[in-house]
């Protein structure tokens, strides 16, 4: 069975961080601190990552989806210790490891991504879906319409989420169908509020098939339910008339010098989810 691994090296302190400079590490003589194994064949599990303090204990944690699983799709939260195995196989249950699950051929965790948009002080949890079929779930009329979950980073995260039952903190729907909204999440604080905002990427798969992103602002009153069909519930951006073009996040930071953050958008071209 064909499964994805990831492998991560840790840092140890000295000199750069890694070790004496320079040096070798060769991952195909096992030489990397751990390596991670995908729960299924296929899943694309670790294709997006993110990483934030999503429960608050001062290490950072681990956020991958799996947006192609073989009964419904699932993502990960590995939260981050100080011992971390030389192995670990997600096909177990695994300590430290917090399961979310999504519907099946929503694409969930096809982006994953982390930032603090409630300003609590906790990193929290985002998930896109771009294959969700909306607010009734009804896939004849809203078919790739595109979801975004947010989970609350929290001391207390419970071991396993359920989205087919449960609802997350936050759930953001695309404003019609064909969209894939949340193709691609970031976050950064784009208005100077101190709260980071969510910068979605979007598609109108119709003509003249634009690329689309929407700016999702942070607060501490997030709604439970925004939906972008509404007017006014989020900035948008949109690209050029071109059916090749995305329009991803590729950069965020002041350029300019001006004390607010900047966005750069690129075209990465990458392969949709199917
Ligand atoms: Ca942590
Ligand atoms: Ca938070
Ligand atoms: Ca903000
Ligand atoms: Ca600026």
């Amino acid at each position: 069975m064909l499964s994805i691994s990831f492998f991560l090296l840790l840092g140890i302190p000295f000199l750069n961080g890694f070790g004496p400079v320079p040096f070798t590490v060769d991952i195909s003589l096992g030489q990397e601190d751990t390596s991670w194994i995908s729960a299924a064949a296929h899943n694309n599990m670790g294709s997006y990552l993110a990483s934030g303090d999503f429960n608050g204990d001062g290490v950072q944690d681990l956020l991958t989806g799996t947006s192609e699983g073989p009964q419904y799709t699932e993502v990960y939260v590995y939260c981050g210790r100080r011992t971390i195995p030389h192995f670990i196989d997600f096909q177990s249950v695994q300590p430290d490891v917090m399961l979310i699950e999504g519907d099946l051929g929503d694409s969930m965790g096809y982006s994953v991504a982390a930032g603090d948009v409630n300003g609590d002080g906790f990193d929290d949890i985002i998930i896109g879906a771009p294959f969700g079929c909306g607010p009734n779930n009804d896939c004849s009329t809203m078919l790739e319409a595109g979801e975004v979950y947010i989970i609350y980073g929290s001391p207390s995260l419970p071991k396993q989420i359920d989205l087919r039952t449960q609802n997350p903190d936050v759930i953001i729907y695309g404003p019609g169908p064909l969209r894939d909204m949340g193709l691609d999440i970031k976050t950064a604080d784009t208005n100077n509020d101190g709260i980071e905002d969510l910068l979605i990427s979007s598609w109108e798969k119709f003509a003249p098939f634009r690329s689309l992103l929407y700016i999702v602002y942070g607060s501490k009153s997030l709604p439970p339910v925004t939906d972008l069909a509404i007017p006014g519930t989020a900035s948008v951006i949109y690209g050029p008339a071109d059916v090749a073009t995305n329009l991803f996040v590729i950069g965020t930071g002041d350029f300019n010098g001006d004390g607010f953050t900047d966005i750069f958008l690129g075209s990465p071209s990458p392969t949709l989810p199917s």
